[in-house]
């Protein structure tokens, strides 16, 4: 399997957790977000993904981009261990908190999003802070809360094993610190994040573990 990444790239950090939970061997194709333009915006990765985002996963010949549908396919293609949990409202209630990230904060702060800020709509670099920090801490509010109804150890998101909620937390904390929010209202989320982090898979996708960390 070939992984379309880039080191700081937080959907990609998702994917990076969740095969090394897998135990899955991958390799790393680098696609650097800033060099020459974007060189997840080269034709022959468009060719590929016409999104033109990273993350993207080759896997003998089958490519598909979007993060949580990659970790979906990993999780069906090798069940063990499971991101998601067994009952259908368990795996509904995970699958709202990954998404309330994926889709509900960090879309509003991704690169694209802070280029078109700057260039068309003329913000300077304090305005796209502020903005940045403004989703986080909308978003890390709601989830905080969903953490204190459905975690039960304090240490994951939901119930107390790793699931896609996990998989998606700790990538997000990570751009929320390049960020400098405020993330001590989030006592919650921070400790999760303080677990998972020490977890050897956690570890081994954190961007300055990657082979194009600058
Ligand atoms: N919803 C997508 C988001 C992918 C995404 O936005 N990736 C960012 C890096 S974290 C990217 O490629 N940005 C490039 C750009 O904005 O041009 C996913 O979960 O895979």
């Amino acid at each position: 399997m070939q992984l379309y990444t880039y080191w700081r790239s937080s959907a990609a950090y998702r994917v990076r957790i969740a095969l090394a939970l897998k135990r899955l061997a991958y390799e790393s194709v680098p696609r650097h977000l800033l060099r020459d333009g974007g060189e997840q915006r080269r034709a022959d990765y468009l060719e590929l993904n016409p999104q033109g985002l990273i993350p993207g996963l080759e896997d003998d010949g089958f490519f598909v981009g979007q993060s949580l549908a990659i970790c979906e396919y990993l999780d069906e293609t090798c069940p063990m261990p499971p991101l998601l949990p067994p009952a259908a409202r368990d795996r509904a209630t995970v699958r709202s908190m990954a998404l309330a990230i994926a889709c509900d904060i960090h879309p509003l702060n991704n690169l694209r999003v802070q280029q078109y800020l700057r260039d068309e709509l003329g913000q300077g670099e304090e305005a796209v802070m502020r903005w940045t920090r403004h989703w986080i801490g909308r978003g890390f509010t709601a989830l905080e809360a969903l953490v204190a109804r459905h975690s039960m150890d304090g240490r994951h998101c939901f119930g107390a094993s790793v699931t896609l909620a996990d998989v998606c937390l700790v990538p997000q904390i990570y751009n929320a610190r390049r960020a400098q929010a405020d993330l001590s209202p989030f006592r919650r989320l921070m400790a999760v994040s303080a677990h998972l982090e020490s977890l050897p898979a956690f570890a081994a996708a954190r961007p300055e573990a990657q082979p194009d960390a600058e």
